[in-house]
């Protein structure tokens, strides 16, 4: 990947480690997964009702980048268009907009300001495919591929046109809101293994060389993840979290894994499959362990507020972080192996110990012996007794027999803090 142009990094982003997902459209209204024009193949003409309707009374992008920053976000990276279409800007391009629905205005620029009075890095999600532009093709994951009449549905569709008309509008969002630091790009058809829907021709459909070059030259410090079918600054598992890190082409590489409250991205309101704080919890120090960043999902609802069981979430991460952010900012992976339902994150020479279960009393940490000259506990800095097994010796009680030479044993008490 050395060499190449269009690729580039930003401490930042690494050093951030946390991030907010947001999906928030017209979709939030019929309130059944953004997917629900194509899963419901509801036409144009259906969804339009969302679009007269779309009233966001209580918007507030300053709530969202508080509540973000609460939980020890630091980037905050929101749909401009979804693959409804639907966009939040003020698109000269288009009549498909916030500003012809009853919100009547651009939604983009509160948002952009409130993250910059929040201290946070601003991030915009694209969408690359378009269920509503009259010359994306109906094919593979349009609403109306299964339409009795899609032949004659697609007559005239020129996806030549449609490229004109992305580029167009990623060069507006790139030029009228100050620096922008992160471009989500969605969805590279191959990478997410929809080639067979359509032969993996993304790259051509967009031409991403040249939006790529586009993009780096009217933000030059912007960071793009990889859905263009060409190499991005890093990469989006979604929904699910890597085995360790990241390799592609037999490199390591920068990576963000992208992952739901409750399987929704856009606000689900009968969905009460939310996962735990706890799970949440490990999922980001997992992912640190990794090497890598978590951006966390939210729904908003159609009146623009955050859901209080998303809020509940985010208050919990946030609770953790004010006394544990010290192990995820600018921490990745460490030279140390663990041992299993353990994590280690590491930044410079400390080393942070995630303990996903909680042994009595004793936990036996291999390799470490010689390593550690003191440890503590990182919720109130109280001291923690260690005790190396040394070759030839043998154990005491803090060391019970079976542990090799080089293991460190912790002493940790009772109660899990
Ligand atoms: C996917 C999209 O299709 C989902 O709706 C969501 O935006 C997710 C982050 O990426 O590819």
């Amino acid at each position: 990947m050395e060499g190449n142009p269009l690729i580039q990094h930003a401490p930042w982003f690494e050093e951030a480690r946390f991030g907010m997902f947001v999906h928030w459209g017209i979709y939030a209204l019929p309130a059944r997964h953004e997917w629900v024009m194509n899963r419901e193949e509801i036409t144009v003409e259906e969804y339009s009702k969302y679009f007269r309707r779309f009233d966001p009374d209580l918007y507030d992008p300053r709530e969202w980048a508080r509540a973000a920053r609460r939980a020890g976000m630091k980037y905050v990276v929101l749909t401009t268009k979804h693959h409804d279409g639907f966009c939040l800007w003020d698109s000269a391009l288009t009549d498909y907009k916030a500003t012809n629905t009853p919100a009547g205005r651009d939604l983009i620029t509160p948002y952009v300001e409130a993250l910059r009075a929040e201290g946070l890095k601003v991030g915009f999600y694209h969408s690359l495919v378009d269920w509503h532009h009259p010359d994306f093709t109906i094919d593979g994951v349009h609403p109306q591929r299964n339409a009795a009449d899609v032949e004659s549905l697609n007559a005239g569709r020129d996806m030549a046109r449609y490229r004109d008309y992305l580029h167009g509008q990623v060069r507006e969002l790139l030029s009228n809101y100050g620096t922008i630091d992160y471009l989500f790009f969605d969805f590279s058809y191959a990478g997410l293994g929809h080639a067979e829907f359509w032969g993996g021709k993304g790259r051509d459909d967009w031409d991403s060389e040249a939006l790529l070059t586009m993009v780096r030259e009217l933000q030059p410090g912007i960071v793009v993840n990889d859905r263009l079918d060409i190499p991005g600054d890093f990469v989006t598992p979604e929904q699910y979290q890597p085995a360790g890190p990241m390799m592609l082409d037999g490199e390591p590489v920068t990576w963000e894994a992208c992952q739901t409250l409750n399987g929704s991205w856009g606000y689900d309101r009968d969905n009460q499959n939310y996962k735990s704080v706890d799970l949440l919890i490990r999922m980001l120090v997992d992912g640190v362990s990794k090497g890598g960043n978590l951006l966390l999902n939210v729904g908003p609802t159609g009146r623009g507020s955050l859901d209080p069981r998303a809020l509940d979430s985010l208050e919990g991460i946030g609770t953790w972080m004010q006394l544990h952010a010290r192990s995820i900012y600018g921490a990745g992976t460490s030279q140390f192996t663990a041992p299993s339902d353990v994590r280690y994150t590491q930044r410079g020479d400390r080393l942070y110990v995630h303990l996903f279960s909680w042994p009595f009393e004793y936990v036996h940490l291999p390799d470490l012996a010689g390593k550690v000259g003191y440890a503590q506990l990182l919720n109130d800095a109280s001291e923690v007794f260690v005790k190396e097994v040394e070759p030839g010796q043998q154990p005491m009680n803090m060391t019970p027999g079976g542990q090799p030479p080089g293991t460190l044993t912790i002493k940790l008490p009772v109660q899990r803090p």
